[in-house]
């Protein structure tokens, strides 16, 4: 028979083993060729920013190298870098999409 006590403190014991999922950011990184306009709508169309976010944002990779886009899981992470590709070889832009665990 468990008592009512000794039953919380396994669930207590349970909730602290289940790690919760990692979760990976989405960057964008700089480069040369891609036009800022397209960057700006990319972070709109994938990332849902809206034009004011998407600019910030874009700036910020232009000056700095690289950006957060957004945080997800690994599989909505990886789909994300996926599209953000596939997009810009569609558009012939080589800008780079990049995921790494946060
Ligand atoms: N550096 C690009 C330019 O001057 C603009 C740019 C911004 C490209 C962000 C990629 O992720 C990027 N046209």
């Amino acid at each position: 028979m468990v008592t009512r006590r000794q039953d919380e403190s396994l669930l207590e014991l349970e909730k602290t083993r289940v790690k919760p999922p990692p979760l990976f950011k989405v960057m964008v990184l700089n480069d040369d060729y891609t036009p800022m306009d397209f960057v700006v709508a990319v972070l709109q169309k994938f990332f849902g920013m809206n034009r004011e976010q998407a600019t910030r944002v874009m700036l910020k990779v232009h000056t700095e190298g690289a950006g957060v886009c957004g945080i997800y899981p690994k599989d909505v992470a990886a789909s994300k870098v996926e599209q953000v590709c596939t997009f810009a070889r569609q558009h012939q832009h080589p800008l780079a999409c990049v995921m790494e665990e946060n």
